[in-house]
């Protein structure tokens, strides 16, 4: 599609179970409202759309709801609020900001579906589901953890565990926990209806892999993360949930159960762009389904790539009707201070506290994020680096140039602009300002906001050049009319720099065009020479940016030093507990002689062992009972190293049935003792024969 006839353009819906923080807007915002803005002024307001709004529905928000007591619809109405009212503030340009919780988005969501199960994509399946039997619940993914079977971290989400991010279906966790009542949940039989994504993967290998029917490429971290999908096979995937708060599944039989969250979000988009038509007297369908004639852009983090590069185009595609993505330039994650987001720690920046306490400071933040932009890999923000580009690059940058063109047109030409009589210099810095404007819009059209924006420092360091060759404030006493040719000139390349700050710098940059008395916002692909014409008048002086001293940032600091101190005192609260005396381990329940007896344990020797690939605790283990070899496998790989273990005599409880771990099967268990920092083998104190019966 070289010449699109609209942009639909998204921006993920953020859950409102919390208010946006940083990462999130490093992720999904900030580079979608400077590729929107960018895209307004060069190819006209009216074919771009920037459709965002709230996601409701889903396990986060009940989650919520549970934690805090209230009603999920409590939940999104608070933080709906709060999460539009922080967007406006920090002014990311939606055309609208939904809700999916609206009857419009109901009903759309709903139709969609009935759509598909009428073309009878749909599968249906009988799966077995935990259900809470104290809340008289099935449990959706979220609210089960336990233990991750890959790394065995102890508290895995049922769909994910966040420490080796292996996506996990609820039943293969150990040892599941109901995170609403703590008990352990049992499996209930139900149905669902399963969208099968395995017949879609020729397809979608096809349109990611092969770029088949896609005029764009795709970023690497994107098609990394869609391949790795693709080469572990998608599997069908329910389009269905048990649980009560969200969208009902319009379909008979169906009752008291919904649509899954990541089948209706995505479908907001559209709902969205259909509230928005309906409000400005538009039609929504050439948004969404002119396939010729639509550029649809997905901006998103990391996190999110997989529904919106396979599912939702999957779904899409399904239907028919419906425009695909032409691109999905998502994010990686921006980490802070050091370490990893995260919003139980409180270890991030909130949108909305950052508006309340630097009040008017929009654009530093859009600036410093921009500068950090987790594009091509996971990023960093600081409180040092955010004052030090405040200072460095837009007050004593940016601002500085800006304001010395001003104040000097003012002290030499009552504020009018000169007429000049541009030279070589002049057109050698006109044409760099054109081959600058040339870079930052190929940087735009490739997402590459990053460079984008040091395309436009660029120009503002050439105009900083020119001024301080030419010296105007020394030419002024002995060549007047050298010196209008300057000051004409410099003015030219602020007017320039007016316009780029729009999509970069919104605030700051409608104070420019004020100061310049002028309104131009048509994007330039090459510097003009009369932007601002002789004999224009422009307004007084005003200082776009100030500097940022460390007192202003102290208190930020502050924040995340008592957030590191209690880190450390739980962590030290813990190692302390550690070596604290043990409390002796309660007794098991009584058993007679015969239950006993049942146990067939022999010596045996460990012959060879091995690690068991991405399991951190687990040993495969051959062990030779004399009459046979057995495969073991034992979770004492953080005690003992394979090498030293060969030879070791052993005891084994030998007739255990088999057990399936990491696919390998375990033929008996090896007996331990716990002596407090580690772990030791029982074996007998004489060598002893293999294979002789311990009792
Ligand atoms: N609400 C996930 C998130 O907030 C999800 C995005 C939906 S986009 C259709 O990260
Ligand atoms: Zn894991």
């Amino acid at each position: 599609m070289s010449n699109p006839k609209r942009y639909t353009i998204t921006s993920a819906l953020p859950y409102t179970n919390g208010p946006v923080h940083i990462g999130q807007l490093a992720g999904a915002y900030v580079p979608a409202d400077i590729y929107v803005r960018y895209l307004r002024m060069r190819y006209g307001k009216d074919n771009v759309v920037y459709i965002c709004g709230s996601d409701e529905h889903g396990a986060a928000i009940t989650m919520k709801a549970i934690k805090e007591g209230v009603t999920p619809q409590e939940i999104v109405d608070k933080y709906h609020e709060i999460i539009k009212k922080s967007f406006a503030d920090f002014g990311i340009s939606f055309d609208i900001y939904h809700r999916t919780s609206s009857p419009l988005h109901h009903e759309t969501a709903s139709e969609f579906f009935s759509d598909l199960y009428k073309q009878g994509v749909f599968v249906e399946k009988e799966t077995e589901q935990y259900y809470d039997v104290e809340q008289e619940q099935f449990l959706a993914d979220r609210y089960i953890k336990g233990t991750c079977p890959n790394c065995e971290n102890d508290s895995a989400y049922g769909d994910q565990c966040e420490k080796c991010g292996t996506s996990l279906d609820p039943t293969e966790l150990i040892n599941p926990k109901s995170t609403i009542t703590g008990s352990t949940p049992e499996l209930r039989k139900t149905k669902q209806l399963f969208l099968s994504l395995d017949t879609m993967q020729p397809w979608l290998e096809k349109w990611i892999v092969e770029g088949e029917g896609r005029p764009e490429k795709w970023k690497r971290n994107v098609m990394g993360a869609c391949k790795s999908w693709l080469n572990m096979g998608l599997q069908p995937r329910s389009m269905t949930r048990d649980l009560k708060w969200g969208i009902p599944v319009p379909v008979d039989s169906y009752e008291g159960k919904v649509l899954y969250v990541w089948f209706d979000a995505p479908i907001g988009y559209i709902s969205a762009t259909k509230q928005w038509a309906e409000d400005n007297g538009k039609d929504w369908r050439p948004y969404w389904q002119d396939k010729e004639g639509t550029k649809l852009v997905h901006f998103l983090g990391k996190d999110n790539i997989v529904f919106h590069c396979i599912t939702f185009p999957a779904i899409l595609k399904t239907h028919g009707d419906y425009v695909i993505p032409t691109n999905v330039p998502a994010n990686e994650f921006m980490n802070m201070e050091g370490d990893k987001m995260s919003t139980s720690r409180n270890w991030t920046v909130w949108l909305h506290e950052y508006l309340q306490e630097f009040p008017g400071k929009q654009d530093i933040l859009r600036y410093v994020l921009t500068a950090n932009l987790p594009e091509t890999k996971d990023s960093e923000f600081t409180w040092k680096d955010f004052q030090q580009r405040n200072n460095s690059e837009l007050a004593k940058g940016l601002g500085n140039f800006v304001n010395r063109v001003v104040v000097l047109t003012h002290k030499y030409y009552e504020g009018k602009v000169p007429a000049g009589n541009p030279g070589e210099m002049e057109s050698q810095l006109m044409a760099s300002v054109s081959k600058d404007l040339q870079r930052l819009t190929d940087h735009m059209e490739a997402y590459e906001f990053r460079m984008a924006l040091t395309a436009m420092m660029d120009i503002m360091r050439s105009g900083d050049k020119y001024l301080a060759e030419t010296e105007p404030w020394k030419l002024i006493k002995t060549d007047a009319e050298r010196t209008a040719t300057v000051m004409n000139t410099a003015l030219q390349v602020v007017g320039h720099l007016s316009i780029l700050m729009k999509a970069f710098l919104p605030f700051s940059a409608d104070k420019l065009q004020q100061i310049l008395g002028i309104e131009v916002s048509d994007w330039k692909l090459s510097a003009q020479s009369d932007l601002l014409p002789i004999g224009h008048q422009i307004n007084d002086a005003e200082m776009l940016f100030s500097m940022m001293e460390d007192e202003h940032i102290a208190p930020q600091l502050a924040k995340l030093d008592a957030i590191r101190k209690d880190k450390a005192a739980i962590a030290a609260a813990a190692a302390a507990g550690a070596t604290a005396v043990k409390e002796p381990v309660a007794l098991k329940d009584e058993i007679t002689y015969e239950d006993f007896a049942k146990l067939d344990i022999r010596v045996g020797t460990i012959v060879s062992a091995s690690k068991v690939p991405k399991a951190d605790k687990l040993l495969e283990l051959e062990v030779d009972l004399g009459f046979e070899k057995r495969t073991v496998v034992s979770g004492i790989a953080e005690h003992f190293k394979a090498e030293d273990i060969i030879g070791q005599q052993v005891c084994v409880l030998a007739n255990l049935a088999p057990r399936k771990l990491r696919g390998i099967v375990s033929n008996g268990m090896i007996l331990m003792a716990d002596n407090g920092d580690g772990l030791s083998f029982l074996s007998p104190a004489t060598e002893t024969g293999n294979g002789e019966v311990v009792s």
